[in-house]
């Protein structure tokens, strides 16, 4: 119920709806239904605030100002040149990682967070309860396990009249204990149609919209995992990942004519979601190598660490969910924390020093990010672009 009514509400709304004054009341009113969208340019930038450096997490370095790039707002007072805001879709940030990055990146006061989130009222709660400030943050209703939603999210943000800056591919589900498979309205297997499919006409349909944006840095990143990469020990633990020859993918993953599974074998939840964190970092890679030199877009993928923590677990059984948690902090020690992670994928989003374009950002612990390497099947060029074919057709583009 409350997914159906969120659809029918506005296309943004602040995060509070009691909001009376400042930024976010004034996004909305300027920013939301049939806004014309003409050049970035002329449009109203979002307000250049005073920024509260001593709020920022030490770990997200700060944008610089670039003098001569059109996204500066040359009206900041005493002459100074400060950047504009930016703005960044994160799809699933209602809980998790993705709630964590976006309150990391709205409390810097430098980005305008867009929530693009399948429970509406769930993402306004959460934002509200973690405490991220209205004027940095709104929800847009968004669920990957329709085509047709992800075509309407597209086209409200593009109403909406922000820019985009960046874009977080971020939300997944995990089905490990389902012993049938489920599916997405248009009948693909759920973990895959959700966390790929999905995401792939999303990240598509909105490419032009990076293109477009006039910052001085435009990212597109897609959240990956070690437990799709067999070149680690996490990634050797059965069931593996292995997307074949993606035949199940190419006959739908509907169960019916085909297997649900990308590889057309037997159905297995939690091969599943580890074949769509490789369809995820394969499809970087393959943005990458079409769109990268063309448009300046850093396409980027990245393992955060193991939040052992977070709702992706909450399919797995209770005892899983109860030693998980300490097998990741004191054993593998592979844990971190939903804070500690939203820092990692914020600072994949903003640090102006993080422009590298194709590669896997991973963290040892207390380290530097480091380019980490993909397992053979994660980096087989020729298997991304037969998945972005075959991805091409399942979601209407080809
Ligand atoms: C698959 O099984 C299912 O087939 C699939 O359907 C799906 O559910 C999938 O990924 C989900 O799992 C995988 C199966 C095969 O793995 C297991 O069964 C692992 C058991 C559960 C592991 C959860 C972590 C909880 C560990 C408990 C430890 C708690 C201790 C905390 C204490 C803190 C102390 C201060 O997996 C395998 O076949 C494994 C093969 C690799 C084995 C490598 C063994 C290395 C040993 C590492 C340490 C293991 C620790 C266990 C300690 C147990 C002590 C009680
Ligand atoms: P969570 O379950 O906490 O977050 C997942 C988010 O995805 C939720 O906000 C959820 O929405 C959303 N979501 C699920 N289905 C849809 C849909 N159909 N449409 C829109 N949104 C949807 O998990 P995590 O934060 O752990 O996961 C975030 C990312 O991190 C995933 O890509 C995962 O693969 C990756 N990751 C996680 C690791 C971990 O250890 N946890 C390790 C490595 C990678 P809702 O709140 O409504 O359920
Ligand atoms: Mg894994 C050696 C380190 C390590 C790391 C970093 C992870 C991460 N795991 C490691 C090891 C092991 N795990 C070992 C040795 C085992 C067997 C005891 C093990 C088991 C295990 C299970 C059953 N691990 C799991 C599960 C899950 O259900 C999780 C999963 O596969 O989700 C797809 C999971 C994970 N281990 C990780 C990470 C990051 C996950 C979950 C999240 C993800 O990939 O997104």
């Amino acid at each position: 119920m409350a997914l159906r009514a969120a659809s029918l509400l506005p296309a943004t709304i602040s995060v509070h709806k009691e909001a009376k004054s400042n930024a976010s009341l004034k996004d909305t009113t300027l920013f939301a239904f049939g806004h014309p969208l003409s050049s970035h340019f002329s449009f109203p930038l979002p307000l250049t605030q005073e920024l509260r450096k001593k709020d920022v997490p030490a770990r997200i370095v700060r944008a610089q100002t670039a003098a001569t790039s059109p996204a500066v707002d040359q009206a900041a007072p005493q002459g100074k040149k400060t950047l504009r805001k930016g703005n960044v879709v994160i799809t699933g940030a209602s809980s998790g990682l993705g709630l964590a990055t976006a309150k990391a990146l709205a409390e810097t006061g430098e980005w305008h967070v867009i929530m693009a989130c399948r429970n509406f009222l769930k993402a306004e709660k959460a934002a509200k309860s973690i405490g991220i400030n209205k004027e940095n943050c709104s929800v847009m209703h968004l669920d990957l396990a329709s085509l047709e939603s992800v075509r309407q999210f597209a086209d409200n943000f593009r109403r909406s009249g922000r820019p985009l800056d960046a874009l977080v591919c971020n939300a997944a589900v995990y089905l490990p204990t389902a012993k049938e498979p489920t599916y997405t309205a248009q009948g693909f297997e759920l973990s895959v149609g959700t966390n790929h499919l999905g995401h792939f006409l999303l990240a598509r349909l909105l490419l032009d919209d990076l293109k477009k944006s006039d910052y001085p840095y435009k990212r597109l990143i897609i959240v990956g995992s070690i437990t799709g990469n067999t070149n680690t020990l996490a990634g050797n633990v059965p069931p593996k990942a292995n997307l074949g020859d993606l035949r199940g993918l190419a006959g739908g993953l509907n169960g019916i004519q085909s297997s649900p599974m990308i590889d057309g074998g037997d159905f297995d939840g939690a091969k599943a979601y580890k074949d769509s964190k490789v369809c995820n970092m394969l499809t970087m890679q393959e943005f990458h190598r079409r769109y990268h030199e063309e448009t300046g877009i850093t396409f980027a993928s990245l393992y955060p660490g193991c939040i052992a923590t977070t709702g992706l677990f909450r399919e797995h059984i209770p005892l899983f969910r109860l030693l998980f948690p300490p097998f990741q902090k004191y054993i593998t020690k592979g844990y971190v924390s939903e804070e500690e992670a939203g820092s990692r994928l914020a600072q994949v989003v903003s640090d102006p020093n993080l422009t590298k374009s194709g590669v896997y950002w991973s963290w040892n612990k207390g380290s530097e990010s480091f380019e980490n390497q993909l397992s053979k099947e994660a980096s087989d060029a020729e298997k991304a672009k037969k998945l972005w074919e075959v991805s091409e057709k399942l979601v209407g583009l080809a």
